[in-house]
């Protein structure tokens, strides 16, 4: 019994394959944790999702943007853009089906036993676990919520609030949660985030550092898995900080790390988000756990 974390899929199912089959990934017995952004852009969108919606009961998942898009765009709230590659997820018979599993999903997984969370961008310095786990499920529920779907989904765009404030009500409020945890790479020691800057650790804008590094972040000590930045390359030097997101989509690799052991695996991808070459096992780059007590 193992459990394993991925980094962002947009439907490459090959190389996510590739990795399952070279750790024999059992579902009966094995858990997977995905970091979210499981479509979009990539080869097999759709395939994917019917993929990991049969082994659903394997799965732990947290939402990323291109989900939380392929949501809007299921309820005919924003329009697919030229590069979308989501509009086979829409027309397809299972559609309903998937996109009813899909809204169900996480902002933010918290493992109690590991002391290790699960989320997508990050989450932002100025909060602390469990400010985190209540302001992600303020948006879980309304994901699943009837009556809030669709206005959360309609006011879920934009970059502004820039930052949190415990007084922002309604959908304002949703809006930079989401951010927090879906879109979040650069931010200030007090969270105001810049949404704009998607390169490297050393592209911060003045006064800002990626969300992960300020000395004070509450979060010190719990383990952060997150994907969503491929220009880190599966890079970082934070401890306990775990960025899965290798660029599979981009012509780079998928990756796939033991959660207990923090062995990772990666597959090569070619430009089409194709597997390119048998997956290679690496040396463990980072320690297992943090400072926190086991
Ligand atoms: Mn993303």
């Amino acid at each position: 019994m193992a459990t394993y974390a991925v980094g962002d899929l947009q439907g490459c199912l090959e190389p996510l394959q590739c990795l399952l089959k070279q750790v024999a990934f059992d579902p009966a017995h094995d858990k997977l944790w995905l970091v979210g952004d499981l479509v979009n852009r990539g080869p097999q969108s759709l395939q994917t999702l019917r993929f990991l919606y049969s082994i659903r009961e394997s799965l732990v998942c947290v939402l990323g943007n291109h989900d939380l898009h392929l949501l809007a765009a299921g309820k005919n709230i924003e329009r697919l853009k030229k590069a979308d590659t989501l509009s086979e997820i829409l027309q397809a018979p299972d559609c309903a089906d998937l996109l009813d599993w899909l809204r169900r999903q996480k902002l933010m997984h918290y493992d109690e036993q590991r002391n290790v969370a699960l989320v997508h961008a990050g989450i932002p310095p100025q909060w602390s676990l469990r400010k985190a786990l209540k302001c992600a499920a303020e948006v879980e529920t309304a994901l699943c919520d009837d009556n809030l779907f669709s206005p959360y989904l309609d006011g879920m765009y934009g970059n502004e609030p820039v930052k949190w404030d415990g007084d922002l009500k309604g959908v304002t409020r949703l809006r930079v949660i989401t951010n927090y945890f879906t879109r979040m790479r650069f931010c200030t020691a007090d969270g105001k985030l810049d949404l704009k800057t998607k390169e490297g650790l050393g592209t911060a804008p003045p006064g800002y550092k990626p969300w992960f590094q300020h000395k004070d972040r509450k979060t010190k000590g719990l383990r952060i898995i997150f994907g969503h930045w491929a220009a880190l390359e599966g890079q970082c030097d934070e401890p306990g900080i775990s960025a899965l997101d290798t660029g599979c989509v981009w012509g780079g690799a998928l990756t796939l790390m033991n959660v207990d052991s923090g062995v990772r695996l990666t597959c090569k991808c070619d430009e089409h988000g194709n597997a390119a070459v048998p997956p290679v096992a690496l040396p463990i780059s980072e320690p297992s756990s943090a400072s926190a007590p086991r």
